[in-house]
């Protein structure tokens, strides 16, 4: 073995992360290895790549193409080079022509890796499958969610996202029509709710939805005054010339107020993303580069949010409206690490209430260099409707 130094020099480049590649060929081809250098304060995720799935399903009729498609983003410094695969399971591996494909991202670059999904050609019957990305580079590995993979006959489809409401409240729910059709359809959509709940209007006649569109079908729900906090199911049922699609939904009745400790269920409902923060028991922390985001769907009609958490150590909350702009709430500006600051902390979320009502709460380590970040212990938020 032989070891041979380089010396690396920054030039005039500015904080960041970076890649260095070091390739050698011989007679048997080229290899090449990859370092990461970080220079500087990084951002949180500034040095990996950005994964985005936009779709939540893939659906095609016998004899199309339909695509699946992913948002590669470099937040670094240097070109990104790697790979793409769609994964699915046995007996849906025909449907992807390009299985794998490769990828080189300039610094800064964005690039939309698009997988074909051929349903045409003999043996393309109907059937349900599901479908996730998993992107390779320089020794990391990121999968993304898998989604439904579908080939129907069945030109309609009905989705709605699951939804928070108040105790007697009323939420507009937007249920999504699809057509992957060749002609336009309408008909009528209904929304089954269950007892003492109401729907309007429903059933309603909605379109024409054209070939490949997606129409969006409000309806109103109402809650009953009289019930408790909890989890429903709702199903919506559209129909058009033959065909029929239905959708169930989950509607969780909110209490007004919102309590929870760390590494229970309650917890886990409201849990967006954990971002690699650690649970002991009851409590949760979230030291250096780690953190964890609490999403509130709150109802609209929510006028007022306090929110008091149980904290200590090197603690950093931020609060967003409707996935905005990060705003800080909280934060400790002393070194902590003994717990001695631990305290109830109270903030008035009344202002960040956006227009949607999604309230995230961000946790994370005021100090990101020493450990000791923040801990929570309890967390209550009351809302006024
Ligand atoms: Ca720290």
């Amino acid at each position: 073995m032989e070891r041979f130094t380089v010396t690396v020099e920054p030039g005039s480049a500015g904080d960041g992360a970076f890649h260095v590649a070091a390739r050698i060929s011989d007679a048997f081809g080229a290899q090449e290895a990859v370092a990461q250098v970080l220079r500087g304060e990084i951002a949180e995720g500034a040095n990996v790549l950005g994964v985005e799935l936009t779709q939540d399903q893939v659906r095609v009729l016998p004899g199309q193409h339909g695509t699946l498609e992913v948002t590669l983003t470099n937040p670094t410094g240097s070109e990104i080079r790697g790979e793409a695969q769609l994964i699915s399971p046995f007996g849906s591996w025909h449907l992807a022509s390009e299985p794998i494909q490769g990828f080189a991202i300039p610094a800064g670059g964005e690039q939309v890796v698009t997988f074909d999904i051929a349903a045409d050609g003999p043996g393309k019957r109907p059937g349900e499958w599901w479908a996730s990305v998993k992107v390779m580079y320089f020794g990391r590995v990121h999968f993304t969610p898998a989604i439904p993979l579908v080939v129907t006959t069945d030109p309609l489809s009905v989705s709605v996202g699951a939804f928070a409401i108040g105790v007697g409240g009323t939420e507009e729910v937007a249920v999504e029509v699809l057509n992957i059709g060749t002609e336009p359809l309408s008909g009528e959509l209904s929304l089954e709710v269950p007892d003492g709940w109401t729907a309007e209007p429903s059933p309603q006649a909605f379109g024409p939805v054209g070939p490949g569109e997606t129409l969006i079908v409000p309806v109103q729900v109402t809650a009953p005054a009289d019930t408790e906090p909890g989890s429903f199911t709702l199903a919506a049922t559209a129909t058009a010339g033959g065909s029929t699609a239905s959708s169930k939904v989950t509607a969780r009745i909110l209490p007004d107020r919102i309590q929870f400790a760390p590494g229970t269920p309650d917890e886990a409902y409201w849990m967006l993303d954990p971002g690699a923060s650690i649970t002991q028991t009851g409590l949760r922390f979230a030291d250096n580069d780690r953190y964890w985001i609490y999403r509130f769907a709150l109802p609209v009609e929510t006028t007022a949010a306090m929110l008091t958490v149980k904290l200590d150590n090197q603690y950093l909350v931020e609060v967003r409206a409707d996935e905005g702009e990060w705003v800080e709430l909280l934060r400790e500006t002393k070194e902590i690490r003994d717990g001695s600051n631990s305290g109830d902390f109270e903030a008035d979320l009344t202002e960040h209430l956006g227009e949607q009502r999604i309230l995230d709460l961000r946790f994370s380590d005021s100090f990101p260099k020493d450990c000791w970040g923040v801990r929570l212990f309890d967390l209550v938020l009351v809302i006024v409707r």
